[in-house]
């Protein structure tokens, strides 16, 4: 059986619950707090992020969710995730990058620290203007994926 090593608000660890689940992947969660991560934990990823997965009897373990998730791409047929063809799979890589790297920077790792690790770990009252900072890049975020959702407009992104 897989154990899964997240923290419920990372959406690395949001991303790879949802994958295993489309997949029909059998895990167990474990919580891991990344902010006061175990030896243990570190033993498993050097790097003290969450999400990590550990198969004991494979004696496998896979670190970081684009490594996990490609992982899983290749090895479970059910529910392909990157697939059509190569530009195709080209913009879904480019969409994953997107939203782990510019999305999380912009509005979910402002929100976490401002909203949770401030008030849970470094008692801190929030930051006003970082949390309308976030909403606001978050408002560009979400109009650019409307753009994409509408065929014929995010089509033309490939063209
Ligand atoms: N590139 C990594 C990023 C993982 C990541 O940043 N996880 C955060 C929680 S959402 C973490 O563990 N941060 C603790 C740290 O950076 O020390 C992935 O895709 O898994």
């Amino acid at each position: 059986m897989w154990r899964l090593y997240q923290f419920p608000l990372c959406p690395f660890s949001r991303k790879i619950r949802l994958l295993l689940g489309e997949k029909g992947v059998p895990f167990e969660l474990v919580r891991e707090d990344p902010w006061a991560a175990s030896d243990m934990f570190f033993n498993l990823n050097p790097a003290g992020r969450t999400p990590v997965m550990v198969h004991a009897d494979k004696e496998l373990v896979l670190s970081d969710s684009r490594a996990i998730a490609e992982y899983f791409e290749e090895t479970v047929d059910a529910a392909p995730m990157i697939n059509g063809s190569s530009t195709n799979r080209a913009e879904i890589r480019r969409l994953v990058a997107l939203f782990d790297e510019n999305f999380f920077a912009d509005v979910t790792a402002p929100l976490l620290l401002e909203r949770m690790k401030k008030r849970i770990v470094l008692r801190e009252p929030p930051d006003s203007r970082m949390l309308r900072e976030a909403m606001r890049l978050a408002h560009g975020h979400l109009d650019y994926m409307d753009y994409l959702s509408i065929p014929d407009l995010g089509s033309q992104a490939l063209r």
